[in-house]
């Protein structure tokens, strides 16, 4: 089964005041970061995400609680859980994410290689399914 959860370790500074983690272009981010954002106060019992998107590149961090992350390729389906912020989750292109099981401390910040584009996100499913047939097609 191909690996769908690609989770990198953040290198930490830590000594008797605590611990610092530095995020910069090429250690350990592989692209430049154009956006960012986090989602904090969900909701219990609520799901979100479920849209891929065509080309984001993202990072997503659990800097607080935790938080379950699925992703789907149109084939594979994968769930990893984000519960430290020594840990980022790389979502690419073209892969269904949903986000769950959001404890209430959660915070979800993520770190994005675009600006923000509506048009970008595939919210249907069966679109985003056929467009992964597609794409292996070519
Ligand atoms: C993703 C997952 C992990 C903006 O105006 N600018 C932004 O940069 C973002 C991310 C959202 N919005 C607006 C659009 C909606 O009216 O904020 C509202 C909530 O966005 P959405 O329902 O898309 O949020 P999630 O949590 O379902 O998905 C988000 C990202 O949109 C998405 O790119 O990969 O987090």
């Amino acid at each position: 089964m191909t690996k769908l959860a690609e989770l990198i370790s953040l290198k930490t500074f830590g000594d008797e005041r605590g611990s610092l983690i530095s995020l910069q272009l090429n250690d350990p981010l592989s692209f430049e970061i154009k956006r960012i954002y986090y989602i904090f106060n969900t909701k219990s019992g609520i799901k979100r995400g479920l849209h891929a998107h065509k080309k984001l590149k993202q990072i997503l961090i659990c800097t607080s609680g935790s938080c379950k992350i699925t992703l789907d390729d149109g084939k594979n389906r994968e769930t990893v859980e984000l519960k430290s912020p020594t840990k980022g989750l790389f979502v690419g292109a073209m892969l269904w994410r949903e986000m769950h099981e959001f404890s209430v401390d959660c915070v979800l910040m993520v770190l994005a290689s675009e600006e923000y584009d509506a048009n970008d996100y595939l919210r249907n499913y069966d679109e985003f399914k056929a467009a992964c047939f597609n794409n292996s097609e070519l």
